[in-house]
């Protein structure tokens, strides 16, 4: 079904249309569900939204391992929250994507067949609790830096969604800073798994904001359709300035010792991540590819009962104000 909705490259648009939709566009106006919009423009948002909450979801799988064993009880009321809030970021999303015509099934559904992809940083262990802490200061760091860009998408519920989202990304990584400050300020050995931390995630962190721009394949057409709205390595840069003053705040040593400031660029230098490692976890070679998916695939298989009684529900309901009608 996904395959359906997302596989035709529709030839035949009237030119008149595409010159007002783009039109529309250059003005800013936003595009809401109902407006005619080019095939591309609607394939290419169910692609990226839906990845997108797909990646929420994933996400929760990382950090729900650690629930049980936060350190404090503040801690694990804090994560639970956090952990929360990314099922609600799923759901907005999920959402917006069926505006488009797609249900929150066939996406579930393309994504267990492997046709979808969700963001590579998942696919890498929260080996302990400095982790957790580095995963919300820098992959939440890392997803606002994106996010505050795309509340100016073209699209309105997407570009919607993203204003909620990123205020609850906000707390998100400020928790993930303050945790991973208290390690950093505590004992040597609590500060060496700050370090350890950072040095794993660092680059990690980098490559969600996808290939270099020379690499990427669909920045052209999303940026002129406003979808994205920064190219990934003008996002990848943003968040390099914004978070080495922070790692050096912390008193800790830069996980890449390409991190120079360049006083004529006005911003720091950095080391590529490996691009090699970054296709061969896309690939689903990652540590932890084959578990997160098994993880959903079992959410999925054990909802059936649950998706069964919703629909049994909805058509008696249906059924008796029919009779009553
Ligand atoms: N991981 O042409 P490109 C969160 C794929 S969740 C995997 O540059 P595009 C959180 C890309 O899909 C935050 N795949 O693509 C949640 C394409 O392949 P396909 C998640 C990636 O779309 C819970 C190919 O590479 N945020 O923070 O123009 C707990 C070529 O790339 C990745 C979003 O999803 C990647 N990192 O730009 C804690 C943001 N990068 O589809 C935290 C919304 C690239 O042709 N998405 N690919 O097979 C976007 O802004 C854009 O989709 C991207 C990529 C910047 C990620």
């Amino acid at each position: 079904m996904y395959a359906q909705m997302v596989k035709s490259e529709a030839t035949n648009e009237d030119p008149a249309l595409l010159a007002a939709f783009q039109a529309r566009i250059d003005a800013g106006e936003k595009i809401e569900p109902k407006d005619w919009m080019p095939e591309g423009y609607r394939q290419t948002l169910i692609r990226q939204i839906g990845q997108h909450a797909h990646s929420e979801v994933v996400g929760q799988l990382p950090e729900g391992n650690w629930i049980t064993r936060a350190p404090t009880l503040e801690r694990k009321a804090i994560l639970l929250a956090k952990v929360q809030d990314e099922a609600g970021h799923g759901l907005y999303l999920y959402c917006a994507a069926e505006t488009l015509g797609v249900s929150r099934d066939d996406l579930t559904e393309a994504l267990l067949a492997g046709k979808m992809k969700y963001s590579s940083i998942f696919n890498y262990p929260t080996l302990n609790w400095a982790d957790i802490g580095a995963v919300g200061w820098l992959v939440d760091g890392a997803a606002i830096v994106n996010q505050v860009a795309l509340q100016r998408t073209s699209f309105g519920p997407y570009a919607r969604a993203m204003v909620r989202i990123c205020k609850e990304e906000s707390f998100h990584a400020r928790q993930g800073y303050h945790a991973i400050m208290q390690m950093a300020f505590g004992t040597p050995e609590q500060k060496a798994m700050a370090q350890d931390a950072v040095n794993r995630l660092w680059f990690p962190a980098m490559m969600m904001f996808g290939p270099s721009d020379k690499d990427s394949v669909h920045s052209a057409q999303s940026m002129a359709w406003k979808i994205k709205i920064n190219t990934n390595d003008e996002l990848r840069q943003k968040f390099v300035d914004q978070t080495v003053p922070q790692i050096l705040y912390l008193g800790l040593d830069l996980p890449d010792p390409g991190l120079v400031w360049n006083e004529a660029r006005g911003h720091y230098d950095f080391t590529e991540p490996d691009w090699s490692e970054f296709y061969d976890v896309l690939k689903g070679n990652g540590p932890c590819n084959a578990d997160r998916m098994a993880a959903r695939q079992k959410a999925w298989d054990d909802g059936a009962w649950f998706r069964d009684g919703l629909m049994a529900h909805a058509r008696k309901a249906a059924a008796r104000k029919m009779a009553a009608e």
